[in-house]
């Protein structure tokens, strides 16, 4: 099951915290100029109809005794990373998606912590006792209906949607809600009479397709309740990099593959160490009239093999045109994750016996790197007198 938490009205329950004389009034956050949005309405004042993203002035107009207080991104940001590690002390697998709120993914904790519903209901607590505010959790067994049931019974809610109550509920979900569908693509629903999610179910993907371009397929997925997105955690550490400026400019093909082939291993290390994988892969050349360039590659699945960096890094140097000699070279990889990460099932047997012998490779070379330094083993490509590279031996 997934869970998802968005907090209430979160810059005005944050004022109305620290300034008792706010409390249960309707107040906006939002500049005092003519031109001013509203950031953020407390529910008080949504009863007149005041929302995000309304003129300051239309708010006024339509409750008179509005309290208009200034933000602090200072604070809400202070906020907002407290309530993030209380969610990381309940599960290591939470995706922050915006200032407000998160994804956690429950699977293994109902042993430790009990039902997703104790989970919730602890961490509703937890929230309100450390923090002093109200947020509203949504659950169930996909990701994006977790953040519909979230937005079903706010302030202070909570909604679980149980794994045989998805079909019906999908069946009955105002197309509306579902997240992605713009006034562009509401316009299409009205001429095909789809108004609930439920109701394409009925339409081919090259109909949906050819109406509402890439989202069709998702659409069609999520109508079968089918969501293949997961809790995606992330890495405070967005990239990790390594790059030499060169003794000398170079440009035999030989020489520039040794020295991608350390810097892959130096990278590989280091992701490793930190147990994250990567789904990027990136390569940076300098030239010796100091022009520069980088190329990058998403990977199919996540790798944290040197090797399989390598191999990346190479297939991406292979497409450089050389017409320079180089003078700095830097591997990169991005996109990391905790190695823990749930990721989905590849519905293809994966049999890639190499990519696992690469790993204890990976592991001995890390271990003995770990005692005795870098310096004293190098995979065999890195001896000039051996010559045949790791790609080539595969
Ligand atoms: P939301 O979670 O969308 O809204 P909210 O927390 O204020 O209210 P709700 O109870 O419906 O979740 O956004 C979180 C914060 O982000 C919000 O308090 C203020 C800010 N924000 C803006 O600055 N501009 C906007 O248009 C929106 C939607 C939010
Ligand atoms: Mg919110």
């Amino acid at each position: 099951m997934i869970l998802h938490v968005d907090m209430d009205a979160f810059f005005a329950s944050v004022e109305q915290r620290d300034n008792p004389t706010l409390q249960k009034k309707p107040i906006i956050v939002s500049g005092h100029s003519k031109r001013s949005v509203v950031s953020t309405a407390s529910y008080e004042a949504r009863k007149f109809g005041i929302h995000s993203a309304m003129p300051v002035f239309t708010a006024k107009k339509q409750c008179p005794n509005l309290i208009i207080v200034p933000g602090n991104m200072k604070k809400y940001r202070e906020d907002s990373a407290k309530i993030m590690k209380i969610l990381s002390g309940f599960s290591p697998f939470v995706e922050q998606a915006s200032i407000d709120e998160a994804y956690m993914d429950l699977h293994g904790l109902k042993r430790l912590s009990g039902s997703p519903e104790k989970i919730a209901r602890k961490l509703k607590k937890t929230i309100f006792d450390q923090i002093g505010l109200t947020c509203s959790i949504g659950i169930a067994p996909i990701k994006f209906l977790s953040k519909i049931a979230s937005d079903m019974d706010k302030p202070n809610g909570l909604t679980i949607i149980p794994k045989e109550q998805v079909k019906s509920f999908i069946s009955d979900l105002p197309i509306q809600k579902v997240p992605g569908i713009g006034k562009n693509a509401m316009k299409q629903m009205e001429i095909l009479q789809i108004k609930t999610l439920g109701d394409i179910e009925q339409f081919s993907l090259a109909v949906l397709t050819a109406k509402f371009g890439k989202i069709g397929a998702r659409l069609l997925d999520l109508s079968k309740g089918i969501d293949t997105t997961q809790v995606n955690i992330q890495n405070k550490r967005k990239s990790i990099s390594s790059e030499t400026t060169l003794e000398k400019d170079i440009s035999n093909f030989e020489d520039i593959k040794r020295i991608l082939l350390d810097l892959s291993q130096i990278v590989g290390a280091t992701l490793r160490k930190k147990n994250l994988i990567c789904n990027n892969v990136s390569i940076k050349l300098k030239f010796s009239d100091f022009s520069q360039i980088t190329r990058s590659k998403k990977q199919e699945t996540p790798i944290c093999s040197s090797t399989a960096i390598f191999n990346e890094a190479l297939t991406l140097f292979k497409k450089v045109r050389l017409n320079k000699k180089i003078r700095l070279a830097g591997v990169g990889v991005s996109s990391l994750k905790d190695k823990n990460t749930p990721t989905q099932q590849t519905l293809l047997p994966f049999n890639d016996t190499s990519k696992e012998q690469w790993e204890s490779v990976d592991s001995a070379v890390d271990c003995i790197s770990e005692k005795f330094g870098s310096h004293i083993i190098k995979k065999a490509s890195l001896n000039p007198q051996r010559g045949k590279g790791v790609a080539d031996e595969k």
